[in-house]
């Protein structure tokens, strides 16, 4: 018995579902720790996998690692990305229809790293040929092209969608990325320990001297502008060299022609030089420029003409163009020249990449989609960026519930067993306070944005104050109580996600705060995420990624990062428990254990427990359920502790589960051998 526990302790439990009945987050991060300090980075919430990054290479990639999981049953062995990946293939495979895998977490937390485990394992496990061999490889070389170890790469976005294409047979055939809030704003300005996108560190640290020539680039960060905000240029982990070849290299694969490759590095150096165009204010404040050789070099090399801050003009009230006279909007011009050029090469690159792995066989597909998101994100203030980030992640939390609910009550329902009800948050009364229309945060928006001169931000807080002041998850400093208030300026208000607070400002953006909001979020959220026809009246309108994740079979990945140093073995409590709270891991746990903590299929119930019974060891002949059930009568379960349905036995609560587990380790001990299922239970 002692030695059972304690195999059991050091390695922690495997399945958090299965973990105490007082589930509280102070055991729940006890057992992340406890395994991390044995490698083990991986652990299930149910079917949803949590992964710690190690910040070292740990020897559980391997090809023999991947044969071992091939289509093995999810439970069957210890927590792996390639258990996940292999039941989401065999599952497509058996019912023919689509999947995603929804991978989230902080930048640097493993995102990338776990699509490319999930790549590999798909590029090793299905079926070869040629002509498949070359579209996996488009696959996996288009990781690189997209982020490029941590951080973000050419193409990053706070949120993607990779589709991979199967035929019935299960041969990958095609891809097709799909990318939505690309954080654009990253080329101009970066947070605290933050990089800009790793191309362009890797042009002018590899790029060679003849390209550097052409494109006019000095081969050396620090003389550039947008690339030394915040000292982050030189990240030790990263070698910006060796990764300017794999960018290269995976150029090439995806039919880059030269021509594409020049116009590229072109546009990406130009974005370079725009950085360091800089402006002086004369004796009135207006803009003048210097010295014209970097715009000079922003258009030899992109072939864009940025007259527009060529041409310093008298401030006149009226006109539009006279916004960009004045030194700040000269800057805030710039930089949105930047982004611009970047966004628009960011489309063009995606649109490449899809061509290249655009599916040219005509028969029946299903699809596996990869779907990488940044988790919430919360600053001390908050801007409307990170609203519309949060407010992803919220309609994400409410299609996990509808989705998770969902797969209950139909596995329920398939196995005979009545629906009960189960008691979680669900979060749709805070996606209601964004979303409702005429009371919603995003109408009062669009309200305000219809009173030209009249709306300001100040307005703005005020109706929103007026509209949802009494609402439980709105809070602003005039409805607040006093301990509150000293937490929360005027300017502020603060939207208690289901994950955790968090305070966005609004006051203070100057006159052009409201359409600057509106603009953000009917771009990336109202028009592109939730396919809201109110905003965007075209029939061709894209379909809303919720839509698009409804027609599919969830499966979860949540990312977290160990520690801010990138140190391997460290397991930073405050830093991790901060993540598992934001990525809502427990409200997940509350939902998976909702209903019954635990279900097995009857085979492998009986495989695992049957020395615990005399009626059932060493064989039982009959029908699999009636085994259970003389094992479970014999062990003593009460009426109301379990459910037999018609192919698995449901448990309740983990505790009965556990009392027959510790019995099994006893029995196993008195036996005096370890079977071969035991490896499941690490
Ligand atoms: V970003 O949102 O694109 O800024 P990611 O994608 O979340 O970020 P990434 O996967 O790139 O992070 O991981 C960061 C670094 O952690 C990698 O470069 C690896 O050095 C390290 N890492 C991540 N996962 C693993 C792992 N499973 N094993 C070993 C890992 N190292």
């Amino acid at each position: 018995m002692e030695g059972a526990l304690t195999a059991r302790d050091r390695v922690g439990i495997q399945d958090f579902v299965l973990l105490d009945t007082h589930t509280s987050e102070t055991a729940f991060l006890g057992n992340l720790k406890k395994r991390f300090s044995e490698d083990l980075i991986y652990t299930y919430i149910g079917t949803l996998l949590v992964s710690v990054n190690p910040y070292k290479e740990l020897d559980i990639y391997s090809k023999k690692q991947m044969d071992i999981y091939m289509g093995v049953n999810f439970f069957e062995l210890p927590p792996h990305i390639y258990a996940l990946a292999d039941n989401a293939y065999h599952t497509m495979m058996t019912e023919a229809n689509n999947h995603f895998i929804l991978i989230s977490g902080e930048s640097g937390a493993g995102k990338t790293e776990a699509s490319k485990k999930i790549l590999q394992y798909y590029a090793v496990s299905c079926p070869s040929t040629t002509l498949l061999d070359s579209v996996r490889d488009r696959m996996l070389v288009s990781n690189p092209v997209r982020f490029v170890n941590s951080g973000p790469g050419l193409v990053s976005s706070s949120l993607r969608l990779i589709d991979h294409m199967f035929t019935l047979q299960g041969d990958a055939v095609g891809g097709h990325i799909l990318s939505y809030l690309l954080e654009k704003s990253r080329v101009v300005h970066q947070n605290h320990g933050e990089r800009n996108f790793h191309i362009f560190y890797q042009l002018v640290e590899g790029g060679e001297e003849d390209l550097l020539h052409q494109l006019g680039l000095e081969s050396n960060c620090q003389h550039y502008s947008y690339l030394v905000q915040d000292e982050c240029a030189n990240v030790t982990s990263i070698n910006d060299k060796n990764d300017w070849k794999t960018v290269r290299n995976a150029l090439s694969v995806i039919d880059f022609d030269e021509s594409d490759i020049q116009h590229l590095f072109g546009i990406i150096a130009s974005v370079l030089h725009l950085g360091n165009v800089q402006f002086e204010a004369d004796s009135k404040g207006y803009a003048t420029l210097n010295k014209n050789t970097e715009l000079r070099w922003v258009s030899t090399v992109s072939l864009v003409i940025p007259w527009t801050l060529r041409m310093p003009k008298p401030w006149r009230p009226q006109s539009a163009y006279t916004l960009l006279t004045l030194l700040d909007h000269a800057i805030y011009a710039r930089n949105a020249l930047a982004k611009a050029i970047y966004g628009r090469t960011f489309t063009w690159l995606v649109n490449k990449i899809n061509d290249s792995m655009e599916n040219k066989e005509p028969s029946r597909k299903t699809v596996i989609g990869l779907l990488d998101i940044y988790g919430f994100e919360v600053f001390y203030v908050n801007s409307f960026e990170q609203f519309c980030i949060n407010y992803c992640n919220e309609k994400l939390q409410q299609l996990f519930i509808q989705l998770t609910l969902k797969s209950e009550q139909e596995e329920y329902e398939a196995e005979g067993i009545g629906w009960e009800p189960v008691q979680f948050f669900n979060n749709k009364i805070i996606c209601d306070l964004v979303e409702e229309k005429h009371r919603g945060i995003i109408s009062v928006l669009d309200e305000e944005c219809l009173r030209p001169g009249e709306a300001t931000d100040f307005t703005f807080l005020e109706k929103l104050e007026e509209k949802m002041g009494s609402h439980p998850h709105f809070i602003t400093h005039k409805f607040s109580d006093k301990k509150t208030r000293k937490t929360l300026d005027r300017g502020n208000f603060r939207l208690l996600h289901y994950a955790g607070e968090v305070t966005y400002g609004v006051v203070g953006k100057g006159s052009h705060g409201l359409s600057l909001l509106w603009t953000i979020i009917h771009v990336y959220l109202t028009d592109k995420l939730l396919g809201d026809s109110t905003t965007d009246p075209r029939p061709s309108s894209l379909l809303g990624l919720t839509d698009i994740l409804m027609s599919k079979e969830p499966w979860y990945v949540r990312c977290l990062k160990s520690n801010e140093s990138k140190q391997p073995g460290r397991f930073d409590d405050v830093l991790v428990r901060h993540q598992v709270k934001y990525l809502g891991l427990m409200e997940h746990l509350r939902v998976r254990r909702a209903g019954f903590a635990y279900r097995r299929r009857y085979e492998l119930f009986l495989q695992r427990y049957k020395p615990l019974c005399p009626a059932t060891w060493p064989h039982w002949r009959g029908v699999a359920a009636e085994g259970v059930e003389a094992l479970v009568q014999h062990l003593g379960y009460l009426p109301d502790e379990y459910k037999m349905g018609r192919t698995k036995i449901f448990i309740r609560h983990p505790r009965t589960l556990f009392a027959t587990e510790d019995a099994f380790e006893v029995c196993k001990h008195k036996l005096g051998k370890a079977t071969k299922i035991e490896t499941c239970w690490r």
